[in-house]
Order: C-alpha cells, then structure tokens, then sequence
C-alpha cells in the first residue's frame, strides 16, 4: 500500500548547479514552485528542496525528518539526471513506500530511459507542463493505483498515458515563490538578488537546434497584464528575470504588461532574452520598457558570419542582427549575446570569433553545438556523438566529434572563454557598475562577487577533459536512425499541437513568424 491518503506530503526537489551556475547567475525554480502550488492547491502539503543552493546531506536530512509520501524532481536539464537517478535509489532505500516522481523539460524527451535508469526505484516520469498532471497523478497515488498509467502525461513500467493536457488558464496558476528557503542565493551578474517571472509561455518558432517549441506543440499563451502585476508586485528581490523564451513577440501584450507594471508603480531591473528581428519588430515596446526598468538582455545571434548562420537556418539575415545589435547598444542597456561554436572550429576560426567579439561591446557568450533530444538535429546530426554521457550535454562540452584533438578544442574555446572573461570583468567593474557592486556587498549580497572567484576553478581545459574520462554509469539512448528529412515534428512534440488556434497571437505577428521560422514543423 502507498503511504498516502489525503493529504499527502509531498517533497519538490530541483537538482543541484551545473557548470555556470556558480560563477554567472543562478535563478529560483520557477516551474517546480507552479506544479508544488498545484499540489498545495489540490490539498496537499508541500516543501521543497532546492539543491542549487542546499547540499544532498539537507535534502536526506528532509527526508528523514519529514517523511515524505511522494517525492517529486524536476529536470529540465539532461546533465542532472545521473544525479536524479542516484537521489531516486537513494531514497527509495530510505523511504521504500515514498512514491517517486521525475518531470521537467528534459525528462519529457527520455520519459523511458530515466525509467529504466531508476530500476524500479522512479515510479513515474510525468511528461509536460505539471500543473495539471501533478493533480491527477496524486489523486490516482492517493486512491486508484490502477489509474496511475492513465494520467495523462505519465510513462509508468505499466505503460503511457494520453498527451499530456496544457494549463487551461495561465491566470490561474500561482508559483509556490515562499517555499524556497534561500531566495537571496538568486542572481544574475550584478542583479543580486533576483527573482523570476513568465510573462508568456511557449514559442511559435521551430529552430532545428531547439526544443522550446517541441515541448509546448509550437503553442504560445499570454498572462494577463494584471495576474503579472500581482505576482511582481508579490517580489521583493529588486532585480527580476522574465523566463519566456522570446520576450515581446507582440507589440500590444509588451506595451500593456509594461503599462499596468508603470500604474502600479513597481520599480525592477529586468532581465529578458529576444530575437533580433522581433526586437527591430517591436522597438518602441523596448524602448518603453528601458524607461521602466529593462537592464539587461540577451540576444540570440548564434553565428557571426552567413555560412554559420545557414548552418542554423535562421532566416533572418546577418545584416539584420547587427541592425538589431545596433538597436539594443542604442538603448543604453546592457546586451549580451550567444555564439554557438561547432566541434569543427579549428584555430583559425577560433581567432576569428576571438577578434570579432573584442570588436563589439556586448558580452559574448560561447555555447557548443549539441544535438539535444527533443530537437530537429537530434534526429537529422549524422555526425556520430563521440559521448552519451548525459553530465557533457550541458552546451559547454564537446558531445560530437572535434576537428581539433579535444585537449586542443577546449584550449582555444577556454582561451577564447577567458578573452571574453577579461571583457566581461572590465564591464562589470566599469564605474557604473562598481557602486551597484558595492551596495550588494553591503547588504550581503554576495553571489555575484563568488561567482568571478569561482570563474577560474570552473573553467579549466584539464578539468573539462577530466569530466570526458569519468565513468559513466547512465547513457542517453541513442537517436532514432534518421532518414536526413526534416519534417519530424509529430515525433518531436510533447503536447499536442494546436496550430494557429494555439498560438494567441494577432495574425500580422503570425505572418511575420511565419516569414521567418525554420520551418521544420512543416
Ligand atoms: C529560464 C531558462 C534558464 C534559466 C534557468 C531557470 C531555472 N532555474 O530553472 C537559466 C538562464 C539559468 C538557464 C540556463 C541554462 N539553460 Co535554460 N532555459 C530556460 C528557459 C528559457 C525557460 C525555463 C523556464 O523557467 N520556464 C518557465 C517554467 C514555468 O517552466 P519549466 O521550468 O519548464 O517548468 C514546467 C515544466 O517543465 C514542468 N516541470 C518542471 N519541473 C517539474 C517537476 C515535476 C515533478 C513535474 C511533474 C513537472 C515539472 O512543469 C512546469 C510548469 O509547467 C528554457 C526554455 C523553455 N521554454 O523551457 C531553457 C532550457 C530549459 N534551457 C536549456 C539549456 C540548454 C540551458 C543551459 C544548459 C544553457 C547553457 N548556456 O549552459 C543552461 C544550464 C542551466 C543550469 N542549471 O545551469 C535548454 C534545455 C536543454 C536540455 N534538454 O537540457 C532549454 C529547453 C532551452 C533550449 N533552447 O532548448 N536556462
Ligand atoms: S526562437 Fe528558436 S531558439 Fe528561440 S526559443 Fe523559439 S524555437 Fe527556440
């Protein structure tokens, strides 16, 4: 018999740091607090366990003091599920009768192989947005055992459920922000501390090398103006990080987020992540959000010449991402952008993207190119991965084959890593910066400040070939054999998708989406 009958006691677990998390930013759980507060809501008690920023010895000191009957982990990233599976055993041996949990972005894609790695000790991988699923799941745990593998989104040893079904009303759901215990551990860069906040959910692009959109069904939803205001004005960490994938695709949800945040008089430095056409789209929503508090934002540029671009298919061209580039830097706000590197840079281009990031003023990011599942590339990279150790899939190790010998690729990526670092630092400790600084360090704010400590022992070429050599106990599954077409996306997607129906946006953004996506949703 499981322990439960209502109420339930239920313990939310986000795994620990990966390779960044301790030097640039590090931010709260968004969406393990949503599906605890569902969980709340539906009657049960919850707690949550952050292992970011709380060590693997609190976590069993909960478990044994607290006696959970359901643990549940979110994974949305691939590198932590060695460490979810090894807390998943670990617990069911403490806690043989607990009925264990996983969910999240990555665990929707490897729903079957997370099983197989648990070997008996993870009782469900609930695929999907939590909200909804966690509810019928516990009501099934806590009556009909039976109906377990009826829930919609669940992949259980007895078999799958149907889809899993989406949040009906975005308005509706609230995070569960005062169960995290530690919350000024949150940051990003001098943004210290800083919470999170969605002001949309989903994306209407389909970038081969990504998986925001598979996961939602190429679906995009909106809050309202007001439920946004309400839960911003719930947060008192003066800096807040918008979570949506593009922010502001539309002029009019932009400008009347903005306002209604304006009329209430909430004061925040924001940070949010765009596109550069959707940027030169919107300028005057951007504009207008500087004046209210917008200080950062990431741009996604991905490659710096049109070769590299064309790898990515984007179909926006080179010359409108240094527009858009132009733009942001004429905001006065401080941009940042990501290069992707491929396993096949030699030297050569590494001195390129070397010379050209020094050449521009933003903060330069460099991630590696990695097939991920859940993504075109995963299905159509013909390139043989060189590892399936699911701790490298973390964009910032070489899972496919380098052109350099390895030591020698992350050499230059290191060095050309540290290039940006020295920038990066003259930036932040730039005058205007260095008062901010100050003022945190005074109030005890000292993430960000560890964090340019910490930059040396996480980034390191013998370390990150030492993580090459470490025995690997749990292997992503190979990709399926691909047939090199692109039109894959009924195998990629998790929730269903709706087409246009399940996108709320005008029909001049739709046009423009449509103009301007990859196309491999077909
Ligand atoms: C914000 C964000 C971040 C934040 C982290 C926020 C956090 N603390 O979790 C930052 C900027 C730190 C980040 C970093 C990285 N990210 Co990121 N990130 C996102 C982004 C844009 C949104 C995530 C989010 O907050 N969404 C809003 C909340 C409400 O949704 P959610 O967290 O997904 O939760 C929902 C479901 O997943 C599910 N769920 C979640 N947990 C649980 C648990 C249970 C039990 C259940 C039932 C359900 C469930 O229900 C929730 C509510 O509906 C996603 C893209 C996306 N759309 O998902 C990429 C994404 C998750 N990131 C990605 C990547 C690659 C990274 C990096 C590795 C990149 C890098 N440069 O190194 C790093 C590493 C992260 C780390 N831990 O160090 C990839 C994931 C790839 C993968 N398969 O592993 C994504 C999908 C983006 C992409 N383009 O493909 N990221
Ligand atoms: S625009 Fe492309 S890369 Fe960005 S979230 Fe959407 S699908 Fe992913």
């Amino acid at each position: 018999m499981w322990a439960g009958q209502l109420p339930m006691k239920i313990l939310f677990v986000h795994p620990g740091p990966l390779l960044y998390t301790n030097v640039f930013l590090r931010l709260e759980p968004l969406g393990l607090e949503l599906v605890a507060e569902a969980a709340r809501r539906a009657g049960h008690a919850a707690r949550l366990v952050d292992l970011q920023v709380e060590s693997h010895a609190d976590y069993h000191r909960m478990l044994a003091e607290w006696q959970p009957d359901f643990i549940a982990f979110s994974c949305n990233y691939l590198a932590n599920v060695p460490e979810i599976v090894d807390l998943a055993k670990a617990t069911k041996l403490a806690l043989p009768r607990s009925f264990i949990c996983v969910g999240g972005h990555s665990a929707s894609f490897t729903a079957w192989a997370i099983l197989e790695h648990g070997e008996g000790a993870i009782d469900c991988v609930l695929k999907g947005e939590g909200e909804p699923g966690i509810v019928k799941l516990l009501e099934a745990v806590a009556g009909d055992r039976g109906a377990i593998a009826k829930v919609p989104g669940a992949v259980t040893a007895e078999g799958e459920g149907p889809r899993p079904g989406f949040v009906e009303h975005l308005d509706d759901i609230r995070p569960a922000r005062d169960l995290v215990r530690k919350r000024r551990k949150y940051f990003i860069g001098v943004l210290d501390p800083c919470a999170s906040i969605e002001f949309s959910r989903g994306c209407p692009w389909d970038c081969s090398f990504c998986s925001a959109w598979t996961f939602y069904g190429r679906s995009y939803r909106l809050l309202s103006p007001e439920r946004v205001v309400e839960d911003l004005a719930s947060i008192r960490e003066p800096g807040a990080f918008i979570v949506d994938d593009v922010a502001f695709i539309q002029q009019r949800h932009g400008f009347a987020v903005g306002e209604a945040i304006a009329r209430k008089g909430i004061h925040k430095n924001f940070y949010l992540e765009t596109r550069g056409d959707v940027l030169l789209r919107n300028k005057e929503v951007f504009q207008f959000w500087k004046k209210i508090g917008l200080t950062y934002m990431f741009l996604g540029i991905e490659a710096i010449d049109e070769d590299g671009l064309r790898k990515f298919r984007k179909r926006i061209p080179l010359g409108r991402n240094f527009e858009a580039l132009e733009f942001a830097r004429s905001l006065g706000i401080d941009v940042a952008i990501n290069i992707i590197a491929d396993p096949d840079w030699d030297e050569d281009r590494f001195r390129v993207v070397r010379d050209w990031c020094m050449n521009v003023p933003e903060v330069v990011n460099i991630s590696i190119n990695t097939p991920y599942p859940g993504t075109e590339t995963w299905l159509t990279e013909q390139r043989r991965l060189q590892t399936r150790d699911y701790r490298l899939f973390d964009i910032q190790h070489a899972v496919l084959p380098t052109k350099l010998p390895l030591a020698a690729f992350y050499r230059e990526l290191l060095h050309t890593q540290r290039v940006l670092y020295r920038k990066h630092m003259s930036w932040w400790t730039a005058p205007m910066f260095a008062g901010v600084l100050a003022r945190n360090l005074v109030r005890g704010q000292t993430n960000f400040m560890r964090g340019i400590m910490n930059y040396n022992k996480v980034y390191n070429a013998e370390k990150m070939l030492a993580d090459h050599a470490e025995p690997v106990r749990y292997e992503l599954p190979l990709p399926p054999r691909s047939d090199g077409q692109l039109a894959k996306a009924p195998q990629l997607y998790i929730h269903a998708p709706r087409g246009r129906a399940g996108r709320s946006i005008d029909d001049s953004t739709e046009h423009f989406v449509e103009a301007t996506r990859m196309g491999a949703s077909g």
